[in-house]
């Protein structure tokens, strides 16, 4: 069997990085075990809204904490946070950025949910997730499965609770020209060049498959390909997606598997970012159906 540490350090990466994907892996047990704390559980039966925000804030204040006490990384930009956390003694440059509990409002339905982590060598949060070192997600379904890329194609690990590590499950993915899509929004905001986009998919054949989590819906690109979309829509024609803690690491994952990432005209992945908590339209999933849709949006 093959564990997450001895695939990384195989795969010639810096000692340090190695330690900082194991240590936010180590994680992912103790957010998991928090979904099934009372304090936060009973919320979720009790209250409105307010149960995805304590596990949300709870992932968060716990990542932030151990990963700013490792010292391997200078900043961390959360989608839980207003602004930048800076550690100013941190021996390493690593800069983090992360959405703690991605698809938080499902919690309550117990749906796939996930933390999706991009980080960067040095020179802050602030770039374009083109610079990304590595990214990471995990998806907590029926395993916790972790998958990762170093700029190395795609891996993807499973934690098993016995030996307490993570064993490699694949360690290539090759996203199909696959035919399903999954779009948030409302078809009364849609934009023409989104409602031809649905057209072209009605077209083909290709059948829904939206959870909710865009972590979760993602996952299944790698696996059977197809589109996941969060457009521009009339009344938000940025969408609805951050581009720095959702859109860049799933396209840099997404990309390093074969497929491809658009916001309709461009890669997020090639945006400067201008604000932390800046939105982008995202269509991400095989490369074939993005090179369509960007033709598509072209001709509007
Ligand atoms: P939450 O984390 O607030 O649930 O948002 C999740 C998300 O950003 C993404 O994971 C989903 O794909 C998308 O929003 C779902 O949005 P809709 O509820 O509008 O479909």
């Amino acid at each position: 069997m093959v564990y997450l540490q001895k695939y990384l350090e195989d795969c010639g990466c810096d000692p340090d990085l190695v330690q900082l994907i194991r240590l936010i892996s180590r994680q992912m047990e103790p957010i998991r075990k928090a979904f099934l704390d009372n304090q936060f559980y009973e919320h979720t039966l009790n209250a409105s809204g307010e149960v995805q925000a304590a596990l949300d804030k709870w992932a968060d204040a716990h990542l932030i904490k151990v990963i700013g006490e490792s010292g391997y990384v200078r900043e961390i930009a959360s989608e839980e946070q207003e602004d930048i956390i800076r550690f100013e003694n941190s021996r390493r440059e690593y800069a983090m950025v992360m959405d703690p509990l991605d698809g938080s409002s499902l919690i309550s339905t117990n749906l796939a949910v996930g933390t999706i982590v991009g980080i960067y060598e040095s020179g802050g949060v602030m770039q374009k997730g083109s610079n990304l070192k590595a990214a990471c997600y995990t998806l907590f379904g029926p395993l916790t499965v972790l998958v990762v890329s170093v700029g190395k194609g795609v891996q993807s690990f499973a934690w098993d609770p016995k030996s307490e590590h993570y064993y490699l499950l694949k360690k290539s993915f090759d996203i199909p020209e696959g035919k399903i899509y999954g779009s948030g929004g409302v078809y009364k905001d849609y934009i023409p060049a989104h409602e031809k986009v649905l057209s072209y998919f009605d077209e083909k054949g290709f059948k829904v498959r939206y959870s909710g989590s865009f972590v979760a819906d993602c996952h299944q690109l790698l696996v059977y390909g197809g589109i996941y979309t969060y457009p521009a829509l009339k009344k938000s024609p940025k969408g609805k997606l951050r581009l720095l803690f959702e859109a860049n690491p799933l396209g840099y994952i997404i990309t390093q598997a074969g497929g491809a990432i658009t916001d309709g005209y461009q890669s997020p992945l090639d945006i400067q970012p201008e604000k932390v908590h800046q939105r982008t339209p995202i269509y991400i999933g095989s490369a074939g159906i993005i090179k369509k849709i960007e033709e598509i949006y072209r001709e509007q």
